[in-house]
């Protein structure tokens, strides 16, 4: 199955926390990391009184199904031991399931789409770089672009992958 996750951090080596998450990632059997946007550095969106984040958007190809996927991504999270202050608050590392192709989940642990993913530039601009048609398994992302006042976010580096 074809996944895009997010990813931020706003807490101590953003680039290296991201680097390591990813790292983490290629290592899960059956799941290989096809495609990983640059770096952007990125406003805080929801609560202002915090450091800017460092966000990727990823393309995943995983045998894992939707809810494993929401495991490993807490598990990554856990391994850094993020500590949930509040909501919106910061963190060492966040990783969000966006998309499972054109699966649409809602359960009390996950819901997919990401159900705040259209009103993010965090988000969506990474996965513009991605996906450069603005689609994803047929869903127009690209259209939410436009409609979002703000919210700075610019290239600031990229991660060094290996094929
Ligand atoms: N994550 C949030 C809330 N606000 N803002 C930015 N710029 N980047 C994030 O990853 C982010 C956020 C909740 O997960
Ligand atoms: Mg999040
Ligand atoms: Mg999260």
């Amino acid at each position: 199955m074809r996944y895009v996750l997010s990813l931020g951090t706003n807490i101590g080596d953003r680039k290296n926390n991201l680097l390591s998450a990813v790292k983490s990632l290629e290592l899960i059997p059956e799941t290989k990391v096809l495609d990983c946007s640059s770096i952007y550095e990125t406003e805080p969106v929801g609560y202002a009184q915090q450091d800017d984040f460092y966000n990727i958007a990823l393309l995943l190809e995983s045998k894992f199904e939707p809810n494993e996927m929401l495991g490993i991504c807490m598990g990554l999270e856990a391994g850094f031991n993020r500590v949930r202050e509040f909501k919106n608050g910061p963190r060492i590392l966040d990783v969000d399931v966006i998309f499972c192709e054109d699966k649409k989940i809602s359960t009390k642990n996950l819901t997919v789409p990401h159900p705040r993913y259209f009103e993010r530039r965090f988000v969506l601009e990474p996965m513009l770089e991605l996906f450069p048609d603005g689609e994803f398994f047929g869903i127009d992302f690209k259209k939410f672009i436009d409609k979002i006042d703000g919210q700075n976010v610019r290239v600031a580096d990229k991660l060094i992958l290996k094929k």
